[in-house]
């Protein structure tokens, strides 16, 4: 069996996944984009995962595609982007659970996208972030030109594209990049933390309501109150809107099972 680059562990219902090509700051070779790939899509199947967390072992999140790996290049990047990166990406921003992004150190180039398509990002005092693409000659991809002006405006992502510089944490929190930093040794532990929370809410809720943060960045305000009018008839009619209006009435916790 094939060596795998990722390490997945499963707890109180929150799947963390570790890229852990540390000798490499986590670059992304085909192994480790499959591997991902298989671990998100199996995330989707399995109602036992309420919530992801992404990290990097070492001293990196991850510094993009793997620049060693023979075959990526020319023309074959376009199809790399197409056949690995795009569906990779799709299954962290559409998965209908909670992903955190727990940034430990460096997210650069396709590293970065990974980061920007998880829902939150913590990021530990020791990251930062580089656009990294200009520094190779290619341009953003694997969404980072979707992601990044929605999150930080477009003046501040014309800056990181066209710049190229690496921007510390602390920065990138001043400009809504990341949530919050924190100590490197505090940064699993809050990562678990948020991501046990979202873990507690209504799993069918939280895929529905990622679906409408998602479809709202699109449309107009008509479109989304509507989009929201039919999002809440189905969340509505759940035994866990049930479970979740008696807690309230009984002055007790709620039980949501995902139904
Ligand atoms: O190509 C396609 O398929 C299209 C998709 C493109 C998407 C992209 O991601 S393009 C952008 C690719 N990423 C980069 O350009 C970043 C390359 N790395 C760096 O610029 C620097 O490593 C960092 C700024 C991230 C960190 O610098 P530093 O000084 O802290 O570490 P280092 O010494 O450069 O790297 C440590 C080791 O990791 C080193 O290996 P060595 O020499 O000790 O054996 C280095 O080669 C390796 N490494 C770092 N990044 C990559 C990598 N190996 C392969 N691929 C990498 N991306």
């Amino acid at each position: 069996m094939a060596e795998t680059s990722l390490r997945s562990e499963q707890l109180d219902g929150i799947l963390t996944l570790t890229m852990a090509r540390p000798e490499a700051l986590n670059a992304l070779d085909r192994a480790l984009k499959t591997d991902l790939l298989g671990a998100f899509r199996g995330a989707a199947r399995d109602a036992a995962v309420r919530a992801v967390v992404l990290t990097g072992d070492g001293r990196a999140f991850c510094a993009g595609q793997d620049l060693r790996e023979a075959g990526v290049s020319g023309a074959a990047i376009g199809r790399e982007i197409r056949e690995r990166y795009v569906p990779l990406v799709l299954a962290i921003a559409r998965l209908e659970k909670p992903v955190v992004a727990a940034v430990n150190g460096v997210a650069a180039g396709a590293g970065l996208a990974l980061a920007l398509a998880c829902d939150v990002r913590l990021a530990s005092s020791a990251a930062s972030f580089a656009c990294a693409f200009g520094r190779v000659g290619l341009v953003p991809d694997s969404g980072v030109s979707w992601f990044l002006p929605r999150l930080v405006g477009p003046a501040w992502a014309a800056e990181l594209v066209l710049g190229g510089d690496s921007l510390e944490a602390e920065a990138a929190a001043r400009i809504g990049l990341v949530q919050r930093v924190v100590p490197p040794d505090e940064l699993l532990p809050e990562a678990h933390a948020l991501a046990f929370r979202f873990a507690q809410g209504a799993p069918l809720a939280a895929g529905l309501a990622k679906r409408a943060l998602a479809a709202a960045q699109e449309s107009s305000l008509e479109a989304a109150l509507e989009y929201e009018a039919q999002l809440q008839s189905v969340a509505g009619r759940s035994a866990d809107h049930a479970e979740g209006r008696a807690a309230f009435l009984e002055k007790r916790p709620p039980r949501f099972r995902g139904a």
